[in-house]
């Protein structure tokens, strides 16, 4: 068989990994490649898988900690895919306040599985709304420690694709790419929207390169890194809606996401992203997100119907007690569906802050 294309999109909470993933797959399904994706978490119950395979793509996902510390399950849920798609490429998306991904998944994939997959350039997005107030060294909400993963993450990458171009003024674009030009010298910037498809010509063309991509391997302090990824309250909540007469789902999101938001107002605790997902027996879906304390809430993906049930499911990031930030959803979730008439019935649900990585290797030098 042919080795596998291994396509590994980086970047921080909430800066559009999922949605670029989604545009990357058709993309390449429209080249006819066949297309697999994994995701990853912290926890079950992810929005992001959900919203990927009601998009109809073929998705694996590694849930309980990072790639990099669940580096054989990550083979192992790629080896899946390749069994049951055969897919020409498997486009991967890690936890957004991961970092150290070279060192520890793309080195480790290129030693040890060299002619089962052939590692794609790894490409981090940037994540303006956060990310122009880390550069400018103002905090961005969060703690400095918090910022450090946020610098590693695009410390280490081959290419940095500043997201979000359609919201961006052109003012804002220069300021970025000399910030960027600045503090990372050496690294390739291009600029992108992931929404409108903006900038992926040039995006895809770095993707299918080879050469000597992946290979740089961070100088990075552990202990900063997991005090950082320690400081988000993480939550995923699962829940059924219902009611007869039939509701419209999509406000349903879109209140739960405004509710947070303003319950989350006034400092409690800066939101790296709040989603979340509504799914109706007949298969229609839709998201609603809020990328930023700072930022307003949106609807990504509109489902337009009116149903008499939905699964939902939240996923919270956010900088406070996770304990305390799933007391918030739950009320929130509770308000928004008494205000409309609705019955919830509570499912899972796991609140934690993300563990000290540990992961499965670590390469201290670049091979091959
Ligand atoms: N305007 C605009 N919004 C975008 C763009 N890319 C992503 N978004 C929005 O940003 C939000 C977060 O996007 P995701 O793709 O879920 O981000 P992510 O990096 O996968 O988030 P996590 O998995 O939580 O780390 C969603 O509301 C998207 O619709 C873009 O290019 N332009
Ligand atoms: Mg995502």
């Amino acid at each position: 068989m042919a080795p596998v294309r291994f396509v590994m999109v980086g970047g921080f909470l909430g800066a559009g990994k999922t949605t670029t993933l989604a545009r990357l797959a058709r993309h390449y399904m429209g080249r006819g490649l066949r297309v697999g994706l994994v995701t990853n978490d912290q926890a079950q119950d992810l929005v992001d898988t959900n919203s990927l395979r009601a998009q109809g793509f073929a998705v694996s996902e590694v849930p309980g900690a990072c790639f990099c510390c669940k580096f054989d399950e990550l083979v192992g849920k790629a080896g899946e895919l390749e069994v049951s798609q055969r897919p020409d490429v498997i486009l991967a998306e890690p936890v957004g306040s991961c970092t150290d991904l070279v060192a520890t998944v793309v080195q480790p994939l290129r030693a040890l599985y060299a002619g089962r997959f052939v590692v794609a350039p790894y490409s981090v997005l940037f994540k303006p709304s956060h990310g122009l107030r880390i550069l400018r060294n103002e905090g961005a909400g969060f703690s400095p420690k918090a910022a450090y993963i946020f610098r590693k993450q695009l410390e280490e990458a081959d290419a940095i694709v500043v997201n979000r171009a359609d919201e961006l003024a052109a003012a804002q674009v220069a300021e970025l790419k000399a910030l960027l030009s600045d503090q990372f010298p050496e690294t390739p910037v291009l600029t992108v929207s992931a929404k409108t498809g903006d900038g992926f010509e040039a995006y895809t063309a770095l993707l299918d390169q080879d050469g000597a991509f992946g290979r740089k391997i961070l100088d990075i302090d552990y202990d900063v890194y997991a005090e950082g990824e320690a400081e988000l309250g993480w939550l995923n909540l699962s829940a059924h809606l219902a009611n007869d007469p039939p509701f419209a789902l999509d406000p349903v999101l879109t209140r739960t996401i405004e509710g947070l938001r303003t319950v989350l107002a006034g400092g409690r605790g800066e939101v790296a992203h709040l989603k979340v997902i509504g799914l109706e027996p007949g298969g229609a879906f839709g998201v609603a997100n809020l990328v930023s304390s700072g930022t307003g809430t949106e609807l990504s993906l509109a489902s337009n119907v009116t149903t008499g049930e939905a699964d939902v499911i939240v996923n919270a990031r956010v900088a406070m007690d996770p304990d305390e930030l799933e007391r918030e959803v739950r009320h929130v979730l509770r308000n928004v569906c008494a205000a409309a008439g609705l019955r919830v019935a509570f499912r899972q649900s796991q609140s934690l802050r993300p563990g000290r990585p540990t992961p499965t290797h670590r390469f201290a030098a670049a091979v091959g």
